[in-house]
């Protein structure tokens, strides 16, 4: 299909995915190898599994916190492309990431929704206060805020649980007239139904930039498959070339 000319001064929506991090060297989840090849999400996922064995659910996120916090990983052109969008596209640019890393902050993204949570936050199930964390967690670790143990979790949405920011998401999907989803395998929901609620309302273009065909790649009306550091900034380039 050919694009059809996208108004500058319209809205722009991105969904991010693994995809996206994974030339900065962060595991996907299932591609070959990937995180949910390693351990059961069952396990370390969801609120089932943090209460049959929070230090279990504790060490992944602290293992994954350390990876995040090496000096290695850094952002990638993807990052840095997205970034320039939200910089120079008049009509305003809305992330919505599914991603826990902190990458598109360190890129430059600031209109930035991290649906799934962030790994350098958690949360205090007794005083609900939410607070920047870097370092490792165990169920002994006293709350700064309330100064009570047993309570601190990763601030990260696990399966079974109401993604964040959904009415802002809700309405940015509903105003956008571009939609483009980048490095995720559409198996998650509700962001992998995200394409179809933009579809219905028949006034966007919708855009799949990936390794492979993700589970919704029928629903878009253009994709292209490579990698992310490759794809996503030549698609910025072209985008703001017309403006
Ligand atoms: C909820 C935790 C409801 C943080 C994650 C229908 C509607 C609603 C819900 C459901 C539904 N059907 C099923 C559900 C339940 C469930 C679900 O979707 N299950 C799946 C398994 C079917 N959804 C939920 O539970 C969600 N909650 O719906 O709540 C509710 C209602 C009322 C009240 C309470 C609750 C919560 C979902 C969030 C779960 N948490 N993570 C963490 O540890 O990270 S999700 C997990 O998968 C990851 O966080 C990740 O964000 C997410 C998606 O994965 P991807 O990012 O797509 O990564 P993946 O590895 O799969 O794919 C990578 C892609 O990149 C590949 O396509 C690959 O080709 C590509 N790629 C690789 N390299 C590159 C690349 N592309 C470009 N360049 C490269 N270099």
């Amino acid at each position: 299909m050919t694009r059809p000319i996208i108004s500058p001064t319209r809205p722009i929506v991105v969904l991010t995915g693994a995809g996206i991090s994974q030339e900065s060297g962060l595991d996907t989840f299932r591609c070959a190898g990937g995180v949910w090849s390693k351990v059961r999400l069952e396990d370390v996922a969801t609120p089932e599994g943090f209460r049959r064995d929070p230090e279990l659910v504790q060490e992944f996120y602290n293992a994954r916190r350390r990876s995040l916090t090496e000096p290695h990983i850094q952002p990638n052109p993807a990052h840095h492309a997205l970034a320039r969008l939200e910089k120079e596209w008049p009509g305003g640019v809305l992330l919505v990431t599914q991603n826990i890393d902190d990458l598109h902050e360190r890129a430059g993204s600031t209109q930035l929704v991290h649906m799934h949570g962030e790994l350098l936050k958690v949360r205090c199930l007794r005083c609900d206060d939410i607070m920047p964390w870097a370092r490792d967690v165990t169920m002994d670790t006293p709350c700064p805020q309330c100064r009570r143990a047993g309570g601190i979790r990763p601030h990260v949405v696990w399966f079974g649980e109401m993604p964040l920011e959904m009415d802002r998401i809700g309405d940015a999907l509903d105003g956008c007239v571009l939609f483009v989803s980048i490095g995720t395998s559409g198996h998650v929901y509700p962001a992998a139904g995200f394409v179809a609620a933009v579809r219905q309302r028949g006034l966007a273009h919708t855009v799949e930039l990936n390794l492979d065909p993700s589970d919704g790649a029928s629903l878009f009306n253009e994709a292209q498959y490579g990698p992310a550091s490759e794809l996503v900034p030549e698609f910025v380039d072209e985008l703001l070339t017309g403006l």
